[in-house]
């Protein structure tokens, strides 16, 4: 697995325990193929955090494990809440801007034993631009904040998509793929996230969209039967299916319509294996 290039700043740490005592290792994890990113005590008892992603941060649909344990004991916890908030500081002809960016708050995965949330970077860490991630945490016994800042960066075939709505020019959509992460031969199962900007601070969800997918080889001028639309399922999410009946490059195109309103057309994923 890769190494990640993170830039880790903690931001609240922590009261240190004045009687030590012996800490457990970290604990067995369903996550530990993944990548820890952040591994902090926290200020509520001897409760620590650690955070895994699946890669580096990338411009697209980055999911975030977050297991709490008793360093103590071992023991996990599934009682505490978080809140997970993306900034990104930008320069603009010599002022300073910020903005967030699409967010699904950590929520307790049974599966996992440990917190599964994503978050959406909509645009790549730069000399523009950097990104930091408040990560907020409560429950009964406290509460506290850590931060950590990602550099995210764009893949070399886009794992988000942007646009203006062709119908409405003022409204501004982001469509992320989450699936296909490991693309075969056959039938694969085909997930895609849809978002839009509310405001600098706001990138709601948006569902109830129709969604057509063609794909296509461009280098050899087939598509591919038994291909299923994207169905919205709520959460932004749209699941269905495409057929990749050989290896190599493929673009999958999108159509996009709000009832008769046409949102996109034209934009499409390439995925390539
Ligand atoms: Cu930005």
């Amino acid at each position: 697995m890769n190494k990640l290039k993170f830039i880790l700043t903690l931001v609240v740490i922590t009261s240190l325990n004045s009687c030590k005592k012996e800490e457990a290792p970290t604990p067995e994890s369903p996550l530990k193929d993944m990548a820890l990113v952040l591994s902090s005590k926290t200020n509520v008892d001897a409760y620590k955090l650690d955070i895994y992603m699946m890669e580096d941060p990338f411009v697209g649909f980055n999911k975030i494990y977050i297991e709490v344990y008793d360093s103590i004991s071992g023991e996990r916890a599934s009682d505490w809440n978080f809140t997970l908030k993306p900034m990104m500081t930008m320069m603009m002809n010599g002022t300073t801007m910020q903005h967030t960016s699409p967010v699904e708050q950590p929520k307790f995965s049974k599966e996992m034993n440990a917190y599964e949330g994503a978050v959406v970077f909509i645009m790549p860490t730069s000399d523009m631009g950097v990104w930091n991630m408040d990560i907020a945490f409560e429950n009964n016994r406290g509460s506290g904040t850590l931060q950590f800042s990602p550099k995210v960066v764009e893949k070399d075939n886009p794992a988000l998509l942007s646009f203006l709505s062709a119908s409405n020019p003022d409204k501004k959509y982001f469509v992320a793929l989450l699936n296909p992460t490991k693309p075969d031969v056959g039938i694969n199962d085909f997930e895609i996230g849809i978002y839009t900007k509310e405001s600098m601070m706001s990138f709601p969800t948006v569902d109830g969209l129709e969604v057509t997918i063609a794909p296509e080889m461009p280098t050899m001028g087939h598509g591919s039967p038994d291909n299923v639309n994207p169905v919205s399922m709520g959460n932004g999410h749209y699941k269905g299916s495409v057929n990749f009946t050989m290896s190599g490059l493929w673009h999958v195109n999108l159509t996009i319509k709000d009832g008769d309103n046409m949102i996109d057309e034209g934009h499409y994923f390439a995925i390539e294996f």
